[in-house]
């Protein structure tokens, strides 16, 4: 079968919801992948930040084996022998106190959710059914009812009324309408350290911290959604490393399995996830070992391997080659460690256009909000690959 074959396919059989770029993946390995007709490129996506260890991590592969040869799913009505030892080594990576583990990032969003406002009702003392929870502009969080009930974004929502109610919509980047917005009713906020789908949008610095001291001051939990952003992606375990603040609550997925199996969790302090009691909230597929090993190895080589500090050396160097590019179409270039975002003009026409001739040239990216290219490798890539990048990103965007 060729490139055409497998589209259509696509196009006969399956909804309609997405637009890929027509390459057709059959093989990957570490930054790079390749397509049915034998063509390679570069993924400069990282399948939206899930890929951070690079395809097919040797170590994660040969753990998802061997664990999948021995017991994969045992439920939560027995316990298995990985769950207790990914709870322990993934709280000491991120300095929590309590993990609640999920599959996909949507459901940690949901699961959070559920926990703020248990924890408003039976700890805060809010009356039932009162629970207000402060969420940002631009934000995206996912895609089930509650999270796109709460979305600014009108095609994430249309069509799919009636929502859920209790959330209120601030600015992002802005902590005194934060505090503005607090009432006795408020349980939490919650935030992206920097908005991936918004556009790579970076907040003032200083942001989270003083959403964090005002959450001390206000009593509210703050939640960060590091599903995009954790695991190495800016340079640092979780982004709100870089403020030196700790959320009550953070969420990681994507790269929680280097890309090999939907793994998602939420990370606490004791009080908040606390509040749950058996019965309370659950996953057939939450918590299994085969998850679980996955995890523990797909952390262990984010340490080992030094994925972090190439995260921030390399980051910063892909960025300042960037902004070299004499381009007229370029707006701004920005981001942290290899999160980054190129904004174009609004003359240089959508975003998907570049995107379209970079896969032609062997580099592979994904436009986000009609004008901006965002580049986000696998954080394995080596300084010569980054040059191999910028050569062909700077013939695009002159
Ligand atoms: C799609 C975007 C990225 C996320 C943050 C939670 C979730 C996501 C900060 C939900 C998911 C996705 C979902 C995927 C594409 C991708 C995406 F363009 F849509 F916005 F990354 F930029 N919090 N992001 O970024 O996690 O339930 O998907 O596991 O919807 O097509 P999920």
């Amino acid at each position: 079968m060729k490139t055409q074959d497998y589209i259509a396919l696509e196009e006969e059989f399956g909804a309609k919801n997405y637009h890929p770029l027509d390459v057709v993946l059959t093989k990957g390995q570490g930054i790079w992948v390749w397509d049915v007709e034998g063509k390679k490129y570069m993924d400069c996506l990282s399948s939206y930040s899930a890929i951070n260890q690079g395809h097919c991590h040797p170590k994660i592969i040969q753990t998802l084996i061997e664990q999948a040869k021995r017991l994969t799913l045992t439920s939560r009505a027995f316990r298995n022998d990985q769950l207790g030892l990914f709870y322990k080594e993934i709280c000491e990576m991120t300095h929590s106190h309590m993990a609640l583990p999920m599959n996909s990032g949507a459901e940690a969003v949901e699961s959070c959710i559920k926990a703020v406002r248990k924890w408003g009702y039976r700890k805060k003392g809010i009356p039932d059914g009162k629970a207000e929870i402060i969420v940002c502009e631009n934000n995206f969080h996912g895609r089930t009812i509650a999270i796109v009930g709460f979305s600014t974004e009108a095609q994430y929502k249309d069509g799919y009324a009636p929502f859920t109610s209790g959330f209120k919509v601030i600015p992002f980047g802005d902590a005194d309408a934060f505090e503005a917005a607090i009432t006795p009713n408020t349980v939490a906020i919650l935030v992206e350290p920097i908005q991936g789908e918004g556009g790579i949008i970076v907040p003032p610095e200083g942001y989270l911290r003083r959403v964090r001291e005002i959450c001390n001051k206000r009593n509210v939990v703050m939640i960060t959604d590091e599903i995009q952003t954790g695991l190495g992606r800016t340079g640092r375990m979780l982004a709100e490393e870089h403020e030196g603040v700790e959320a009550d609550l953070t969420l990681v997925g994507k790269a929680l399995s280097g890309g090999v199996y939907p793994v998602s969790a939420v990370l606490s302090n004791k009080e908040v996830l606390g509040v749950f009691q058996p019965g309370d909230h659950g996953s057939t597929y939450g918590g299994n070992p085969l998850a679980c090993a996955v995890a523990r190895t797909a952390l262990k080589v984010l340490v080992e391997e030094g994925m972090l500090e190439n995260s921030a050396k390399l980051g910063s160097y892909f960025m300042e080659e960037l902004k070299k590019i004499k381009s007229p179409i370029v707006k701004e270039v920005r981001g942290k460690g290899l999160m980054i975002g190129v904004e174009l003009h609004k003359e240089a026409g959508d975003a998907r256009k570049y995107c379209l001739q970079l896969k032609d040239k062997g580099l592979l990216c994904k436009e986000t909000h009609e004008r901006v290219i965002r580049f986000a490798p696998p954080l394995v890539i080596k300084k010569e690959e980054i040059d191999w990048a910028l050569e062909r990103i700077a013939q695009v965007l002159k």
